[in-house]
Order: C-alpha cells, then sequence, then structure tokens
C-alpha cells in the first residue's frame, strides 16, 4: 500500500512520519480514508483536552506552561492548534510555533497549526483525522487549541474528554461571549491572569453565572448527554497564572478528578459512541453528497432532460431528486 512505509514509521514513533501523514490527510480526503483505516486499531489511547478562550487570554502561554507540566510527568504531548476563522495558518499561530519552539527539541511534544483551508469533509472532519494519526503516533495527551468561542468549537470539541474555557479578570463580556453553544460542553472555567486585578471577581461572575442559570449544573455538558443521558459534571472554576505557574498543581487535580469523574460514572464510552456517532455522519454526508456529483456529472444528458422536465412542470424538484436517489441504487 502507498503509505504503509510512512505508517509503519509512524507507529515506531517517527516524527518526520507523522508531519508528513498530517499534511496528506489535510490535502487528500481519498488518501485520508486508505490512512485511518490502516491505522485506526492503534488508535484510542490518547486523552483529549479542548481548549478555548478569547484572542489574548492567555492560551498560548496556558497551554505551555501545561505542556511543560505533562512533559516532567514523562507524558508525550501533541498540540494541535486549530483556526477556524482563518482561511490560511495565521501569523498568530506560526508566532506560537516560534515561541513554543523550545519543545521541538524535546521529542516529546509535537505542535501542529491548522486552518480552515475549505477542507474537503470540513475542518472538524481533518482535525478527528490529525488527532487520529497523533495517538497512533503515541501521543499521550493531545491539546486541542481553538481560538475564540462559536459554534465550530462545538464540532471540534466533540472528541474532547474535557473542555476548557479560558476567561481573563476585567469586564464580563467574555462571559457573555461564551454563553451560545460552548458553555453547555464546558468543564472546566479557567481565570487565567490572576495576577491582575479583579481575579476573584470573576470566578464569582462566573459562579454566579452558573447558578443564575438554575438548571445549568444539571445540564452541563447537555450536548453530549441529549443522546445518554450522562450524570452531569458540575463545571469547576479554577484561576490560575500561565506566566508563573501558579495554581497549576489545582488545575492538575481538576483535570485528574474529571477524569477519574468519566472513568467511575462510565461516561467515558458515550463520549465515545457520540463522537463515533457525529464522525460517521460527516463522513457519510461528504461520501453520499460525491457520489451524488459524480453521478450528475456522469449522467449530464440525462440529468438535462429532467431539468427541462421540471421547467415544463411534467415534473418537479422533488419527483426529481428521488429520481436521481432511485439513480444512485438508494431506495427512498
Ligand atoms: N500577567 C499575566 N500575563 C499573562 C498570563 N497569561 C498570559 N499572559 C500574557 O498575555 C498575553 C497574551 O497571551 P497569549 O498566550 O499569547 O494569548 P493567546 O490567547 O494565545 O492569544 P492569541 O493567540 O492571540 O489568541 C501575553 O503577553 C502573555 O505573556 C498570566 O497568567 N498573567
Ligand atoms: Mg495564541
Amino acid at each position: 500500500m502507498e503509505y504503509s512505509n510512512l505508517i509503519t514509521k509512524l507507529l515506531e514513533g517517527n516524527t518526520r512520519a507523522a508531519a508528513r501523514l498530517i499534511t496528506i490527510v489535510e490535502n487528500d480526503i481519498d488518501a485520508a480514508e486508505t490512512i485511518i483505516k490502516s491505522i485506526y486499531k492503534s488508535t484510542g489511547n490518547a486523552y483529549i483536552l479542548g481548549i478555548t478562550g478569547a484572542p489574548g487570554s492567555g492560551k498560548s502561554t496556558f497551554i505551555s506552561t501545561l505542556t511543560n507540566t505533562f512533559i516532567e510527568q514523562g507524558r508525550k504531548v501533541g498540540i494541535i492548534c486549530v483556526d477556524p476563522t482563518s482561511p490560511i495558518t495565521g501569523g498568530a499561530l506560526l508566532g506560537d510555533r516560534i515561541r513554543m519552539k523550545q519543545y521541538f527539541t524535546l521529542d516529546r511534544v509535537f505542535i501542529r497549526s491548522m486552518a480552515n483551508r475549505g477542507q474537503l469533509g470540513g475542518l472538524a472532519r481533518a482535525t478527528e483525522d490529525v488527532i487520529k494519526i497523533l495517538d497512533a503516533y503515541g501521543c499521550e495527551i493531545i491539546i486541542v487549541e481553538t481560538v475564540g468561542v462559536g459554534q465550530s468549537e462545538v464540532d471540534i470539541f466533540k472528541s474532547a474528554e474535557t473542555v476548557i474555557v479560558l476567561l481573563v479578570p476585567g469586564l464580563g463580556d467574555d462571559i457573555q461571549a461564551i454563553k451560545a453553544g460552548i458553555m453547555e460542553i464546558t468543564d472546566i472555567f479557567v481565570v487565567n491572569k490572576m495576577d491582575f486585578p479583579g481575579a476573584d471577581r470573576k470566578v464569582a461572575e462566573i459562579s454566579q453565572m452558573l447558578e443564575l442559570n438554575s438548571s445549568f449544573k444539571y445540564q452541563s455538558n447537555q450536548l453530549r448527554e441529549e443522546y445518554f443521558k450522562l450524570v452531569a459534571w458540575p463545571p469547576e472554576i479554577v484561576k490560575v497564572n500561565s506566566k508563573t505557574g501558579e495554581n497549576f498543581k489545582e488545575l492538575i487535580e481538576i483535570i485528574k478528578k474529571h477524569i477519574q469523574f468519566l472513568e467511575d460514572t462510565g461516561v467515558i464510552s458515550n463520549y465515545l459512541k457520540n463522537r463515533i456517532k457525529s464522525e460517521t455522519l460527516q463522513i457519510l454526508k461528504h461520501k453520499l453528497q460525491k457520489k451524488v456529483e459524480d453521478l450528475i456529472n456522469s449522467n449530464q444528458e440525462k440529468i438535462e432532460q429532467y431539468i427541462n422536465k421540471v421547467i415544463e412542470k411534467s415534473l418537479d424538484p422533488y419527483s426529481m431528486a428521488d429520481i436521481i436517489i432511485k439513480m444512485l441504487g438508494i431506495e427512498k
């Protein structure tokens, strides 16, 4: 098989092979299919941590410090920086790569930036595939960072076992901004820059918001619960200083506690089911769309005739769609 050499090297923990394969799955969905099929059995060992926060909230600094802690524990860490807002890998992320460069020499951290280059099958699909490659490569912890807060994060974080949102002391604007979507899947709220004035007030604000939204505590992780009626995890709040590492011990304890919770309650296997379900749906959508496009391209004359019939009103678009579905060999 075309990629078997690279895959063998990947499974041996070869960094270059991981980088090459990631580039391939990002750019070629057919190749992605071949690659993921053959590495799938070697995946499922990584713990995935999703991290988001407004620009400037300190995500890069926070991730650096957190990664350092994991490395000290002897872990191998993968970091995927996803930017759904940028059509190309932006300067900020490149800057991050340079700032984080110290890790490259350690051979224990693999950093990759991904932007929304209109990936076939979507950015979430590409991210899922990159996660699997890093998992097979031997990363025990995979950190997925996204910029900003919105629906795209919710899709990207579908695979994350723990979701962390970074907020900073000051006006409550960032709280308002995260209310839509991401809120329901947040497991840990981190008030970063605790050395700034107002950190405690921010903690209180978050706590108030969680309580005000009366049923929130019981509805947390709602998006994941929808199908599986999971036991709710009341979100934790912790303040840290990412520059000095202050309170990271506490943070690590909370992360451990969350992992323990997921395992004790069996929630973790529900996450996996949910993830497989949504991932398969995405793949199906893409495959069916491609099949339809291929069919239309190779039956242009016939399609033209049907279009004319619709114009003449002897056919309507719904019936035409049914005919195409029949042509695909799928019964309605
Ligand atoms: N005082 C203080 N400064 C911090 C802390 N964490 C981050 N910073 C500073 O905040 C600024 C922004 O930090 P970044 O880590 O680049 O933030 P970011 O969220 O990655 O920013 P973007 O990538 O632009 O979205 C930098 O100047 C950091 O040094 C902290 O805990 N305390
Ligand atoms: Mg950054």
